[in-house]
C-alpha cells in the first residue's frame, strides 16, 4: 500500500473506471446502465446522492460518479429475505461490518423480531401494522415515541408521516438535518428570516467570485465541479477554505466532456487555496471584514465605499454594533484561532473586494462545530456588508446533504415546527396539532436512554451509525420497548433492535412504484429550491416491499382509526390527492400537480432573495458575537498528542452506506481504519506512514471513548489538526457534545489524543465479501 498522492484530476477516467466497476458488482448491469441515463432527466428519477440542483439541458446525459454508485447500490437483484434471516442470528449481524450488511441486497418482506431465538422472522404487512398501532396505542403519552426521518423521504411521504404523527399527538421529530445543516436553518432564519440558501443555479454562471467553505465536492456534490469548472473557465475568482486539500477542490476533468477526457485535460474547479485551522472559519470571515472595514473607512475619507452603503442603509440592522465587535477582535485573536497569516487574509479581503457578485457556500466543515450558528451569522454578515444577497450572481448557498432533506423540512418534519405551519393544518384537517416543540436526534437518544421514550419509529436512515457516542446510542436503541424501520437495505440500526422490533422493507427511487391509479411520481426539493417530480424505472412486479407512502398510510389508519383526518386509503391510491393536500397546507405549492409539468420543475422562491426580510426587526439583522472562547467545549490540556480532529466523508460511501474501501483522491485504497496526519506532526510525534494508533477523546463525564489500531497517513492539512472517516470514529464524540443552538453533534471538532497503538494491525476488513 502506497500513499503516494493522487495526481490525476478528479472526475475523468478514474470517475468513468470507478463507475463502471460498481456496475459490474451490481448483478444488475443492463438495467443499471439505463437507470444512469436515467437521472436527472425530465423523465427519469432524480439521483438519490445529493441535493445539487440540475440546471435542466434536455437530452443531455448527466450523471457522476457518485450518483452512479448511489443508485446501483440501490438497483441490486440480490434480496434479504426470510432464508436470509433464518441463517443468521441478530448478534452475528451486528459483527459484521456496514459494508457486508448492506452489500446481502435489498431488504424484501416485513420482519418481527423474535427475542427468544434472536432472529427475525416474517410477518404479514397487516399483522405488523396492527402491532406496531396497539404499541403506539398504549403508551402514557404520544411524546413518549420518536419518529426519525432521513433525507431521502419523498415531499409526498414526509408531508403524510408528519400529518400522521402530528394527529397521534407529538412533534418528536428527530431528523438527519439535526446532524447536518441545522446550524444552517437555525442562523439563516435568524439573519434573513428564512432557513434556506438565497442562490440559484444560475447565480453560479455569473458570480465574480465564489467562496466555498467546508465542503468537498469532488466526492460530496460532484455535479458541482463541473458548475465550478464552467465560472473558472469564463474568469470568476473560485476560492476553496478547507482544513485539508481535497483533489475536486483543485482540478477535474468532466466525465461528460470527450474532449476534455480524449485530450486528458482538466479544468481547475478553484483559483485560490487555503487551509485553515478546524473552527476556525468565523476567525477567518472576522479578519476578512476586519481589512474591508480599515479599507473602507479610507474609501470613505475620499468619497467612496467598499461597503455597499445604499444596501445596508436600506436593508440592514445591527451593522454598527458588528463593526464595534470587528473592531474589538484582534489580530492575534483572528490568525491563532484560523492558523491562517494577516497577509493571507488581505488576500483574501482582495478578492473579496474586488468581486461584484460574491457566492458564499458551506457544508458539513462549517455545521458540524459547536459554534457553527455563530459561524453562519459571521458568513451572512459578511455578504450583507458586500450587498450579496438578493442580486443576481450573488447570495449564500448551503450545500444540503440527502438528496431531499431540504424538502422533508418544507413538508414539515421539525420539532420546532413554526406556529403559522401549524395554524394551516389545524385549518386544513380540522385537529388541534400540539404545540409543545418535540424532541431533536440528541434529545431523542437520551430520552430513549433513560427510558422515558419507549418507542422508535425509523422513516429511512441509519441512526445508530449516523449518531455520534455509537455504543451508548446502540443501547438508547435496545431499550426501548419498540423499534421500526422503514427501510431499502439492512444496517447498523435493524441490528440493534428494542425489545420488539420490526422492519418495513419499502421502495427506492429507481423503483417503479404502481398504485391503484397507476404508476406514481414522488417530488423532491433541490439545494436552490426547485422542486421537481421523480418516478422510477426498475419494474418491482412480484415484490412485497411497498412504497413509502403506502406504508405511512397503514401505519396511519392502524394507529389513528376513527380519529383520521383523511382517508390514508386515497391519499396512498393516488399520489396527486397528497399534492393536493400540500397545495392547501403550505405556501408556494398552488397549482402543485399542473406545475410538475414544467421541465426542471419549479421554483418555491425565496423570501430573502426578493429584500423581503421576515425576521424580527423586518430588516436583514447583522449579529455581533465574540469569537469563540476555545473551538471545543471541553478544556484542552497541554500535552503534545493533543489534537483537534474531524470525521469526513471517504470517495466510497453515503454516509453510513459504505459502496468500499477507497478514497481514490486521498490515495487510500483497501481500508477505512487511517488517520490523516500533518507530516510536520508526524514528525514532532516521530509517528512514521503506517504506524497504528489509538485514539481517545476528552470529555468531563468519565467515560472512555476509544478507537483503536488507526493507521497513520500524512496528508495535506492544517496543524495540530487529525481527520477519519465517519462513521468509524463516531465512537470518539460525546453524546452531549453538541453545538449552540444547533444540538448538532460536533463532528468536525473533537479534542483527542493519540497513542501509539499496542496492538497488531487489525484483520484485513472483510472487503471481498
Ligand atoms: N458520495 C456522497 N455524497 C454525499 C454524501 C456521502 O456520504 N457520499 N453525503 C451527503 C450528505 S448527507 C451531506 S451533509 C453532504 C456532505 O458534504 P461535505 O460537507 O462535503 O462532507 P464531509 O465529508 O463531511 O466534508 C467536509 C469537508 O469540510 C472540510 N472541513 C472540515 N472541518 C472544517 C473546518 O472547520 N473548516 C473548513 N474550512 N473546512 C473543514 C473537510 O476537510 C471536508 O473537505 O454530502 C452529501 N453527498
Ligand atoms: N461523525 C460524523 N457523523 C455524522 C456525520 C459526519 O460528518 N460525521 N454526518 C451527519 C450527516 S450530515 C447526516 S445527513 C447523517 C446521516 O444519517 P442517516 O440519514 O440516518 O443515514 P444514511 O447513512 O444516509 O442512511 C442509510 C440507510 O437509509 C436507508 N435507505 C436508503 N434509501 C432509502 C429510501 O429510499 N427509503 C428508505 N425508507 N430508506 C432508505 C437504507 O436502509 C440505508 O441503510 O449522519 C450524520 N453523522
Ligand atoms: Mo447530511
Amino acid at each position: 500500500m502506497s500513499y503516494k498522492e493522487y495526481d490525476n484530476a478528479a472526475g475523468g477516467w478514474g470517475a468513468l473506471k470507478a463507475t463502471t466497476e460498481h456496475l459490474l458488482k451490481s448483478n444488475n448491469v443492463a438495467k443499471n446502465l439505463l437507470n444512469l441515463l436515467r437521472t436527472n432527466q425530465d423523465h427519469g428519477f432524480d439521483c438519490p446522492g445529493c441535493a445539487w440542483g440540475e440546471k435542466g439541458v434536455p437530452g443531455r446525459f448527466r450523471f457522476c460518479e457518485n450518483g452512479a454508485k448511489a443508485v446501483n447500490w440501490e438497483a441490486t437483484s440480490k434480496r434479504v429475505d426470510r432464508q436470509f434471516f433464518a441463517e443468521h442470528s441478530v448478534s452475528y449481524l451486528n459483527q459484521q461490518t456496514d459494508y457486508w450488511l448492506e452489500y446481502q441486497g435489498r431488504l424484501s418482506e416485513p420482519v418481527k423480531y423474535n427475542p427468544a431465538n434472536d432472529h427475525y422472522e416474517p410477518i404479514s404487512w397487516q399483522d405488523a401494522f396492527s402491532f406496531i398501532a396497539d404499541k403506539l396505542n398504549a403508551l402514557d403519552t404520544p411524546n413518549q415515541a420518536e419518529f426519525y426521518t432521513s433525507g431521502r423521504a419523498s415531499n409526498e411521504a414526509a408531508f403524510l408521516y408528519q400529518l400522521f404523527v402530528r394527529r397521534f399527538g407529538t412533534n418528536n421529530f428527530p431528523d438527519c438535518s439535526n446532524m447536518c445543516h441545522e446550524a444552517t436553518s437555525v442562523a439563516l432564519a435568524e439573519a434573513i428570516g428564512i432557513g434556506k440558501g438565497t442562490t440559484r443555479i444560475e447565480d453560479f454562471e455569473e458570480a465574480d467570485a465564489i467562496f466555498l467553505f467546508g465542503q468537498n465536492p469532488g466526492t460530496n456534490h460532484p455535479r458541482m465541479l463541473e458548475t465550478l469548472a464552467a465560472a473558472y473557465k469564463r474568469g470568476a475568482r473560485i476560492v476553496a477554505l478547507n482544513n485539508l486539500k481535497e483533489r475536486g477542490l483543485e482540478r477535474f476533468t468532466n466525465p461528460q466532456d470527450p474532449l476534455e477526457m480524449l485530450k486528458n485535460g482538466s479544468s481547475p474547479t478553484t483559483s485560490d487555496y487555503y487551509m485553515p485551522k478546524l473552527g476556525g472559519d468565523m476567525a477567518l470571515v472576522r479578519g476578512m471584514v476586519k481589512a474591508l472595514y480599515k479599507r473602507h473607512r479610507q474609501a470613505v475619507e475620499q468619497g467612496s465605499a467598499v461597503f455597499d452603503m445604499a444596501f445596508l442603509e436600506q436593508h440592514t440592522d445591527g451593522m454598527a454594533q458588528y463593526l464595534a465587535q470587528v473592531d474589538a477582535t484582534s489580530w492575534t485573536e483572528i490568525t491563532r484561532q484560523s492558523g491562517l497569516r494577516r497577509t493571507d487574509i488581505e488576500a483574501l479581503a482582495d478578492i473579496y473586494q474586488k468581486a461584484d457578485k460574491v457566492i458564499v457556500t458551506w457544508a458539513m466543515g462549517i455545521t458540524q462545530h459547536k459554534h457553527s450558528v455563530d459561524t453562519i451569522h459571521e458568513l451572512v454578515n459578511l455578504q450583507l456588508l458586500g450587498g450579496n444577497i438578493g442580486k443576481p450572481g450573488a447570495g449564500l448557498c448551503p450545500v444540503r446533504g440527502h438528496s431531499n432533506v431540504q424538502g422533508d423540512r418544507t413538508m414539515g418534519i421539525n420539532e420546532r415546527p413554526a406556529a403559522a405551519f401549524l395554524d394551516n393544518l389545524e385549518r386544513v384537517f380540522g385537529f388541534v396539532p400540539p404545540r409543545a416543540h418535540g424532541h431533536n436526534v440528541v434529545e431523542a437518544l437520551q430520552a430513549l436512554q433513560r427510558g422515558d421514550s419507549k418507542i422508535f419509529i425509523g422513516l429511512g436512515g441509519n441512526l445508530v451509525a449516523a449518531a455520534p457516542d455509537t455504543a451508548k446510542v446502540a443501547q438508547a436503541m435496545r431499550n426501548a420497548e419498540l423499534t421500526v424501520n422503514i427501510a431499502t437495505k439492512l444496517n447498523r440500526t435493524h441490528v440493534n433492535p428494542g425489545k420488539d422490533a420490526i422492519i418495513l422493507p419499502c421502495l427506492g427511487r429507481t423503483d417503479i412504484d404502481i398504485q391503484a391509479s397507476g404508476p406514481q411520481k414522488i417530488t423532491v426539493e433541490d439545494s436552490f429550491s426547485m422542486v421537481h417530480a421523480s418516478s422510477g424505472r426498475i419494474d418491482m412486479r412480484g415484490e412485497q416491499m411497498r412504497s413509502e407512502v403506502a406504508i405511512i398510510a397503514g401505519l396511519a389508519a392502524a394507529t389513528l382509526g376513527a380519529r383520521t383526518p383523511v382517508d390514508w386509503r386515497a391519499m396512498s391510491d393516488n399520489y396527486d390527492r397528497i399534492r393536493d393536500l400540500i397545495e392547501r397546507t403550505i405556501p408556494g405549492f398552488d397549482g402543485f400537480n399542473q406545475r410538475l409539468d414544467a421541465p426542471g420543475g419549479f421554483y418555491l422562491g425565496n423570501s430573502a432573495r426578493e429584500l423581503h426580510w421576515k425576521t424580527a426587526s423586518a430588516k436583514a439583522q447583522f449579529f455581533s458575537h465574540e469569537l469563540p472562547q476555545r473551538i471545543v467545549p471541553v478544556e484542552q490540556p497541554d500535552e503534545p498528542n493533543v489534537f483537534l480532529m474531524q470525521t469526513m466523508r471517504s470517495h466510497d460511501q453515503y454516509n453510513t452506506t459504505i459502496y468500499g474501501y477507497d478514497d481514490r483522491y486521498r490515495s487510500v485504497f483497501g481500508e477505512r481504519n487511517v488517520v490523516f496526519f500533518n507530516e510536520a506532526d508526524m514528525q514532532r510525534l516521530g509517528l512514521t506512514t503506517g504506524d497504528l494508533v489509538d485514539i481517545e477523546s476528552y470529555w468531563h463525564d468519565g467515560s472512555v471513548r476509544k478507537i483503536t489500531g488507526f493507521k497513520v497517513i500524512p496528508h495535506e492539512i492544517a496543524q495540530s489538526n487529525v481527520a477519519a472517516y465517519f462513521p468509524e470514529a463516531n465512537a470518539l464524540i460525546p453524546l452531549e457534545s453538541v453545538g449552540d443552538r444547533s444540538f448538532t453533534p460536533t463532528s468536525k471538532s473533537i479534542l483527542v489524543r493519540v497513542n501509539r497503538s499496542q496492538q497488531q494491525a487489525p484483520l484485513v476488513s472483510s472487503k471481498s465479501a
